[in-house]
């Protein structure tokens, strides 16, 4: 029976030695929800970089698109959060199998629960630098600009960057650092201010985290960090039964 909802983030596929074995994992991973999915929840940066031209697409992740796209027919309804690394996919999943795609976070209700969804990048405004780039990097001229570019010049500066982008992180940003210092938990924290909400489910932080978090009017809710599927192999499934889970998937061949 198809009742089941699943939440998937941060494959950041096209990286790393191992990116075709971790898109491999997460066909069939797929596969394995793929008779009880109600609906599949796209967290966003599931590519390291993406650009969709007018009349051409990178190449590769072709496995994880051609799953995605059998999901699509058999009925599982698809949703894509834009990531910070794959911001650029514009209307190609939408067009190819009519994923419904999310600039932002979301407010959606499911099975008579508010879900607050989204990718996480920028929440909170705790860093003025990056709320910048982000404008720049989603401005349609600027987007559109980019597209003239030739493409061996733009792929060169956007895996240089993705790759700097990494190896300044320090492993500290891996730990929680609580709930008023956590941009996507801040971000939370102030739209339960306006109204109920039961779960929130963001990706971004690659780290793992179910917690339940508190607003300055009392309201409680359940944070679930998705993870990544790039160290954590990490989802997060919803039951009527038993509510928001997060799941490490536990395979043969790993
Ligand atoms: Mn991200």
């Amino acid at each position: 029976m198809r009742d089941k909802i699943y939440f998937i983030t941060d494959a950041h596929l096209g990286t790393g030695p191992d990116t075709a074995q971790r898109e491999h994992q997460l066909c069939q991973w797929l596969e394995s929800i793929r008779a009880d999915a109600r609906m599949l929840f796209l967290l966003g940066d599931m590519f390291d970089y993406w650009f969709t031209y007018r009349y051409v697409v990178p190449r590769g992740h072709i496995r994880l698109l051609g799953k995605l796209a059998e999901m699509a027919d058999d009925g599982v309804e698809l949703h894509y959060f834009l990531g910070n690394h794959d911001m650029w996919l514009f209307d190609y999943l939408t067009s190819e199998m009519s994923i419904t795609m999310h600039d932002d976070p979301a407010l959606m209700t499911i099975d008579g629960k508010r879900f607050l969804i989204g990718h996480g990048d920028g929440l909170g405004h705790l860093d003025p630098h990056y709320d910048r780039l982000r404008r720049i990097f989603r401005s349609r001229l600027n987007q559109r600009l980019f597209s003239c570019l030739p493409q061996w010049l733009t792929f060169g500066i956007a895996t240089g960057w993705s790759r700097k982008s990494r190896s300044s992180h320090p492993v500290e940003s891996e730990r929680y650092m609580g709930d008023s210092r956590e941009g996507i938990v801040l971000h939370c924290r102030q739209q339960m201010m306006n109204e109920p909400i039961d779960f929130c489910v963001f990706g971004h932080r690659h780290t793992p985290l179910s917690r339940i978090i508190t607003a300055d009017n009392g309201r409680q809710s359940l944070y679930v960090n998705v993870g990544d599927w790039l160290d954590h192999r990490s989802y997060a499934v919803y039951t009527h039964s038993d509510g928001l889970q997060l799941c490490e998937w536990a395979f043969q061949q790993r």
